[in-house]
């Protein structure tokens, strides 16, 4: 997972397109999390019709929950 992480900052930094987006889904991604755990629960996720629909594909690690990387993948789709 911090693998991903660490990829995903790096494509995000060396392009200033990806850079722009990355602060989109960081925006997303901090909306979403309203207890600040770092990850968005299913019911932190409610909210969100179409991510709900595919937590489950995004939950590559099967945790449960969606980390910061995994929600990244949504945002490109
Ligand atoms: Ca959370």
């Amino acid at each position: 997972m911090k693998t991903l992480t660490t990829l995903a900052t790096l494509v995000a930094l060396s392009n200033p397109v990806m850079a722009e987006h990355h602060e989109h889904s960081m925006d997303l991604f901090m909306s979403l999390d309203t207890n600040g755990d770092q990850h968005i629960s299913p019911l932190e996720a409610k909210g969100h019709e179409e991510l709900l629909e595919q937590f489950e594909t995004l939950d590559l690690d099967t945790d449960g929950q969606l980390s910061k990387a995994e929600l990244d993948l949504f945002k490109m789709q």
